[in-house]
């Protein structure tokens, strides 16, 4: 069975564009690949975070992952922390990583380039720990959004560069970016992606947002003028995004149906079909996330996640450190 592996980074509660570009994917693969998903709990403090928040935002991970649909039978499911090879392999990879693909990488660029303050050395080197996320599994895949395909280029490149240095060490995996949904835009300014640290939360939909919020965010979701239902991404952005998300939420129905069923009707009565798929998706993570937040499934599932993760990572640690010399054998 071909291995996959994805994480999410809590850095605030999870939303729409999580589910569709990554979450809804993790439960599809589930049965058809040895799935590991991980709670990127190092990655989130590479910006400040509460920590109290941040453990909230971490549980209600976990939950939403099985609340989601992945099952601790099928999936591993573990937090990065627990399993300790993760940071140690970062620092190897990140002493094989030169500055000028750390400057390439564009989510370090665009937080750059809008003058942020008190950067820190961890988010520029996240790239290095996320390329030893993947590679201390050898995992054949990994699905992620559009966003993320330029970090597991640079793993390939941090892979070919050891098995080329110190003999075949790793696999080189391959990022898997579904057509439809890997780049979810904000409802209120569809030229920017939906996101966690968005300032304004009214372009995001959180999967935990009350049904009457989430609905409104969708009802007031910016379009345009031109009043026809399309799939124009240059010259009609907003509608295009409502139409991915609606095709993502109905089993991927093709954009040309979406147009034929409201060719001739009017952006509200799209507008509100979108909104009634994404509140009857919403409901029904908003129930099992219930069930699960006061239950001890959450704590026996990381239990058991990171049994197996580390018994996988730690041997490929000490492989990696055998070959590059560090171990008196
Ligand atoms: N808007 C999106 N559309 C489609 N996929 C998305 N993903 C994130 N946003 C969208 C995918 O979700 C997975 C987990 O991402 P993450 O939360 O670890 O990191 P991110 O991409 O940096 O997400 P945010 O919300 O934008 O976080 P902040 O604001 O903290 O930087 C990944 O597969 C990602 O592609």
């Amino acid at each position: 069975m071909k291995r996959m592996l994805s994480g999410i980074k809590p850095t605030g509660q999870l939303h729409l564009g999580n589910y569709i570009g990554a979450l809804k994917h993790f439960v599809e693969y589930q049965d058809e690949y040895e799935m590991l998903a991980f709670i990127a709990n190092l990655h989130c403090i590479t910006m400040p975070q509460d920590p109290s928040e941040l453990q909230k935002n971490l549980t209600d991970c976990v939950a939403l992952y099985l609340a989601c649909g992945l099952d601790p039978n099928k999936a591993t499911i573990f937090l990065q922390t627990d399993v300790k090879s993760h940071a140690q392999l970062g620092y190897i990879m990140c002493c094989h990583t030169y500055l000028g693909e750390l400057n390439r990488m564009t989510q370090f660029k665009d937080k750059m380039a809008k003058n942020e303050t008190n950067l820190t050395g961890g988010l520029y080197t996240y790239p290095s720990l996320m390329a030893a996320d993947i590679l201390i599994y050898d995992a054949d895949y990994v699905p992620v959004g559009e966003d993320q395909k330029q970090h597991v280029e640079l793993t390939r490149d941090l892979a070919e560069r050891f098995n080329h240095k110190y003999g075949d060490l790793f696999k080189v995996p391959e990022p898997l970016v579904s057509k439809v949904g890997a780049r979810i835009m904000s409802l209120s300014d569809p030229s920017k992606k939906m996101s966690k640290s968005d300032d304004s939360d009214k372009g995001c939909i959180y999967l935990l947002d009350d049904l009457k919020v989430a609905r409104k965010k969708v009802m007031s979701a910016v379009t345009d003028s031109l009043a026809n239902v399309k799939y124009d991404v240059v010259n009609q952005p907003g509608i295009s995004n409502l139409m991915q998300i609606y095709s993502s939420l109905s089993n991927d129905l093709p954009f040309e149906e979406i147009e034929k069923e409201f060719a001739g009707k009017g952006y509200g009565e799209f507008k509100k079909a979108v909104a009634d798929k994404v509140c009857e998706t919403l409901e029904i993570i908003q129930n099992r996330y219930k069930e699960i937040i006061d239950s001890n499934i959450i704590e026996t599932t990381l239990q058991q996640g990171a049994k197996k993760a580390s018994e996988i990572a730690d041997k490929k640690l000490d492989d990696v450190q055998k070959a590059l010399g560090m171990e008196i054998i």
